[in-house]
Parts: C-alpha cells; structure tokens; sequence
C-alpha cells in the first residue's frame, strides 16, 4: 500500500501564476478528471475549456466514466466531453495534460506513471495530493478545485465569461455543501460574490444542482436509508448499504448515490456515518463523511484502507463479500474509535 502524507507546508501563492503561465505555455490542453465525477470535477473542466475558448486554445475534456450524472448537463461543453478508461499519455511539445480535482495520477483515466516524462499539470485542493504533475498548483486549504481555478484565472489575468462563472460557481457550491461546510472561508464567499456580481443567480443555480434527484433515485435512496444502522457512543456512528442489485431493481444508476452520504449527516448526534455501495463489477466503494466531534476525520479513516480525500470527506474500499459489509465495517470504525480513545 501506498503510504499518503497529507501536505503540511503552506501553499505557495506563486504556485498560481506558475499554474496559468504554463497553460497560457500551451495550445493544447487535454483535461483530466477523477472517476465517478462530482460537481468540482465537471465545474473544474467545464470552467477550464471554457477558458480555453477566450484564449484561442485548443481543450479537450475526458472523464474515466463511462456515463456522466445528468444533473450536470447544463454545464458548458458537458455535451463535448469525451470517455476514456486508459489513455495514452505521450511527451508532445504542444500538449499539456491537466489534472483536475484527482489527488494522485489513480483516480482518474489510467495510462500516467508517477514520474513519466510528460507535461502535466495538477490543480486541486486535496490535502493528500501527491503532487504528481509537473507543476502542482495545490492548496489543501481552499474549498473547491473551482476556487483554485479561479485563482488561477486571476493570477494569469484572464477576463472570467458567463459560461467560466457558471462552471466555477457549480464547484464551489457542491463542494461547500451550499456555503454550509467548514471549508468554506471569507475567499469562497468573496469569489461567490464575484460571480454574483458577473450574472450568476444563486437561486437559479441553487436549483440546477440541488433540484435533480429521479424518481429511481429516490427509490435508491429509501433503500439505503432503511438500513441505516446506528452505533457507539451515543449513536455517533452511522452506516448503510447499497447493493448492486438496489440499483438493478430501482432502475438507479450509479450517480444516484451523489448526495445521499451529506443527507445521513442530518440525523442528529451523528458525527460519522459512511455509505457501502456494492459497484457493477462487486468492487465495495465506501463514501465517508465526518464532522466536528468525531473522533476521526473521514480521511483519516479511509487511508488506512487504501483511499484518500479530505478530513470531512473521503472514499475508500472495503475488501469482504458484500453480506458482511456492514458487520467488517462496524468493526473496521469501532476498532479506530479504541485506538483514538486509548492511543497506545
Ligand atoms: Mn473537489
């Protein structure tokens, strides 16, 4: 297993000139997301080949997943983006390869070696990035990699258009939860400001993400909800499952998920609840949240089983057959609840 150390330095604002110097270095630019793509992932690429637009540069968008969540559709040139499981990754004069939003070069479309000889360039705000570009423009403080984009543009002096404002306002809003999670700084509210100022409708965005669920959707989601199991201390810890045929049987897919995990951190005293969905292939994919008063962070709990994200959220896999899940990972929490109450 790979040991990730999260980043402890502070970030370097030169990082983002450097970041829009060497995209203004480039006229092609091929865009690079991670697998089972959120709002920051899609805003980010969608903001980045709009920028390409205003600049006469060349921007190609590529996700690892094989189907998009529609809820995103509205964003600008979501209709252009292409699929790419594996890709080719060659070292061209012309061409840079953006990393958006992907913590190390395995989260997203596979095909980069750490250390390959080519120009990437990685912009995101993971605290466990494992700065693998070329040139990292990295700040595990900021809210979003939409703000880190936004950021950039700023420092290379780029005008933001309608269609970039869109894209980055969908980050930021996604990944702060609406302006409620405690990555939400003075800077998230004075870049959302800006956006405001440049035509963005809060509450018509507000309803282009949050108004999106399907009826299936629903249906997924009273399944899992069903099954929520409380537990420790106060019932701090809460758990569920989803198994593949959940969604074969409600006719969900596998974007119907997005949401649910923030939903489960509405019941009250919880402060740590994770979510175990059984994928297509019988890979178990944990999503995990946690908030203030929790004995561990989200990331804390996932690395140790391979995953990564931030303190308040993460992901993770769970190896056992997907009966057990729920019983490997109520084990997996309350052995990590010991350890933090007796370290040692
Ligand atoms: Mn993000």
């Amino acid at each position: 297993m790979k040991i990730q150390t999260p980043i402890t330095t502070k970030f370097n604002p030169e990082d983002l000139i450097s970041a829009s110097t060497t995209l203004k270095n480039f006229g092609t630019w091929k865009i690079f997301t991670h697998k089972k793509a959120d709002g920051d992932a899609l805003g980010s690429s969608s903001a980045l080949c709009a920028a390409a637009k205003t600049l006469d540069k060349n921007a190609i968008w590529i996700n690892p997943d094989e189907k998009l969540s529609d809820a995103y559709k509205y964003l600008p040139g979501y209709e252009l983006h292409e699929t790419h499981e594996n890709f080719n990754f060659e070292n061209l004069d012309d061409v840079l390869y953006v990393f958006l939003d992907c913590s190390n070069e395995e989260r997203g479309t596979l095909g980069l070696e750490a250390g390959d000889a080519v120009n990437v360039l990685n912009i995101d705000h993971h605290e466990d990035n494992t700065l693998f570009g070329r040139v990292n423009c990295v700040d595990g403080k900021a809210s979003s990699t939409c703000e880190m984009l936004y950021r950039v543009f700023k420092a290379g002096g780029w005008k933001i258009t309608m269609d970039m404002a869109v894209s980055l306002y969908t980050g930021i809003f996604t990944d702060t939860g609406g302006f409620s999670f405690s990555n939400t700084t003075p800077l998230t509210h004075e870049i959302a400001a800006e956006l405001i100022t440049l035509g963005i409708e809060p509450d018509r965005m507000s309803d282009l993400i949050s108004q999106n669920k399907t009826p299936a959707d629903f249906l997924l989601w009273s399944r899992a909800m069903s099954r929520v199991k409380m537990f420790g201390p106060e019932n701090i810890f809460a758990i569920t499952v989803l198994k593949k045929s959940d969604f074969e049987e409600t006719g969900a897919d596998m974007t119907g998920t997005e949401g649910l995990s923030s939903m489960f951190m509405t019941i009250r005293g919880v402060k740590f609840i994770s979510t175990i969905t059984e994928y297509p292939t019988g890979e178990i994919r944990l999503s995990i949240r946690s908030r203030e008063g929790s004995p561990f962070g989200a990331g804390e709990f996932a690395r140790p089983l391979g995953g990564g994200g931030h303190e308040r959220a993460a992901g993770a896999k769970l190896e056992c057959s997907i009966d057990n899940a729920m019983d490997e990972l109520e084990k997996l929490i309350m052995q990590k609840y010991h350890e933090c109450a007796n370290p040692d």
